[in-house]
């Protein structure tokens, strides 16, 4: 017997997001459109808006939306039937109200003082206005024109801090440059929180987002991202399946680089969608600049090192990506499950995970002295169905702690020892003040220290097995300036003293 579904995961809040898309430009914006669509109920989307770039640049293709509309329609209520009733998906007639067509221009050409905007620029421009103080979420798959046109409305019709509010609440997440706005976008409002991997016109194997799926074609971390989940049969066999899975075109060079932008958001328990740098099924990116002088600004690529399917160390920005891709394409294939029917004992469903009392998606967050312990119990988590079993694995994950690439050497190690059979209750034990509450050079006792991660995963026994995440955050604390020496104020102070 099926629980109730109320007992399926939830989500109280739903991230506002806007898409611009330059779909048909290539096969993948149509191939991401259809995954975002499986988890359109945990955000609120306010626009789908069809854009040119540099691939396409004097048309636009909505009517590619609306026939993947047409494809949603015909399961949204199987969907439904696999989401808990607090969070149902949208209709497919809501969806098409907010379908717009962007500039059917290059680039700047759509951008300037006497150009009208176009529909889907209006439409974000009264998203951008709405009465709110909820972040909004643009997810740039292509050009992003709409968005600069957008931005120059604003700074011409409100003053200067009423512009710079409406900028604030803006969270912007681009596949790389796809036109010429993103660095006007960048260089004429560096307040922008702007997710962007920047590197040489068109080299995408360079780009962080690549780890998606792009590891053969672009020829990076040989041996490392396991291809099977990515392959042509797998997607035929798992996602092209179904109303909207028929939908799903077969992918030209890479499949879904664009997907990334909101892998992100996923509310999973994984990422924290306000800070790049902590790493999420979407990857990894941290400040460009960190003196904080212009406002949020630009985050760009950073890597991870991952253990491959090799067994070897890869470290790349790419691997903030690939290593998830098993558990996102899981994610995937089961939520396309739910599509076929509305029968819940026939698909699989995540787990829940509590974590001393608390649901997530938000992280636990501790501040506590180096060397100290505490206890983590997930033994309440639990799967709504019914003859699940569920497995607990829980693991530092240091490459977000660090502010250089030496991760090992930088970052202090969290003890982790189980306390019970089913390792859903653990004991953690911080480093040393030595280890974690140092300056890097000067080797100065300082009162607060790095900032730890710790991840739960929760898996299922289901077909296909499911994850759900929780992130610790240890913030180290170092009251007494314990740990500190052996350090100089300069290197002059490390040398013999000079020979007469
Ligand atoms: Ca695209
Ligand atoms: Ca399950």
């Amino acid at each position: 017997m099926m629980a109730s579904p109320h007992q399926l995961q939830s989500f109280p809040s739903k991230p506002r997001v806007f898409i611009l898309s330059d779909i048909s430009n290539e096969p993948d914006d149509a191939e991401s459109l259809v995954r975002y669509l499986l988890y359109s109920n945990q955000f609120r989307t306010e626009g789908l808006v069809a854009c040119t770039s540099t691939w396409m640049k004097n048309k636009v293709c909505p009517q590619d939306m609306h026939k993947i509309i047409d494809g949603y329609e015909k399961v949204v209520d199987n969907l439904n039937a696999h989401a808990n009733p607090d969070d149902p998906y949208p209709t497919a007639q809501y969806l098409r109200s907010i379908i717009k067509k962007g500039a059917e221009t290059y680039g700047m050409t759509a951008v300037g003082e006497n150009i009208p905007l176009s529909e889907g620029g209006q439409l974000l421009l009264e998203s951008i206005e709405a009465q709110t103080a909820d972040p909004l979420w643009i997810l740039c798959w292509g050009g992003t024109n709409v968005l600069a046109s957008v931005l120059l409305r604003i700074k011409n019709t409100y003053s200067a801090s009423e512009a710079a509010a409406l900028r604030a609440k803006l969270r912007i997440y681009t596949i790389s440059d796809q036109d010429d706005t993103g660095v006007w976008l960048r260089t004429t409002y560096p307040d922008l929180f702007y997710i962007c991997s920047v590197h040489g016109w068109c080299q995408y194997g360079m780009a962080a987002w690549t780890g998606i799926s792009g590891d053969q074609w672009y020829g990076f971390d040989k041996g490392g991202p396991d291809g099977r989940k990515i392959s042509k049969e797998w997607i035929r066999e798992n996602i092209q399946i179904g109303a909207l899975g028929s939908t799903y075109p077969d992918f030209m060079f890479i499949p879904e680089g664009d997907t990334p932008t909101f892998l992100y958001l996923i509310q999973n328990g994984l990422g924290v969608a306000e800070r790049p740098e902590f790493g999420s099924w979407g990857g990894r990116y941290i400040q460009t600049d960190v003196s904080g002088r212009y406002g949020a600004g630009h985050y760009s690529d950073t890597p991870d090192e991952v253990e491959g399917l090799d067994g070897r160390s890869h470290k790349s920005n790419q691997a903030t990506i690939w290593r998830w891709r098993d558990a996102f394409q899981t994610d995937f294939a089961a939520r396309m499950q739910w599509s076929l029917s509305s029968d819940l004992a026939v698909a699989n469903h995540h787990p829940v995970a509590i974590v001393n009392g608390t649901r997530g998606p938000a992280p636990l967050v501790f501040e506590l002295e180096a060397g100290s312990s505490f206890k983590l119990d997930a033994s309440q988590s639990y799967d709504p169905d019914p003859n699940d079993a569920l497995t607990f694995k829980w693991y530092q994950y240091k490459d977000p702690s660090a502010t250089q690439w030496s991760v090992h050497h930088e970052v202090g190690e969290l003890g982790i020892k189980t306390l019970n059979e089913a390792n859903s209750f653990i004991e953690v034990t911080l480093p040393t003040p030595d280890k974690c509450c140092v300056e890097l050079i000067s080797r100065k006792a300082i009162p607060k220290g790095q900032l730890l991660h710790l991840i739960l995963e929760v898996k299922d026994n289901g077909s296909p097995a499911l994850t759900t995440y929780r992130r610790v955050l240890v913030q180290t604390t170092n009251e007494k300036l314990l740990g500190g020496g052996g350090g100089a104020d300069s290197i002059g102070d490390t040398m013999k003293d000079v020979m007469h």
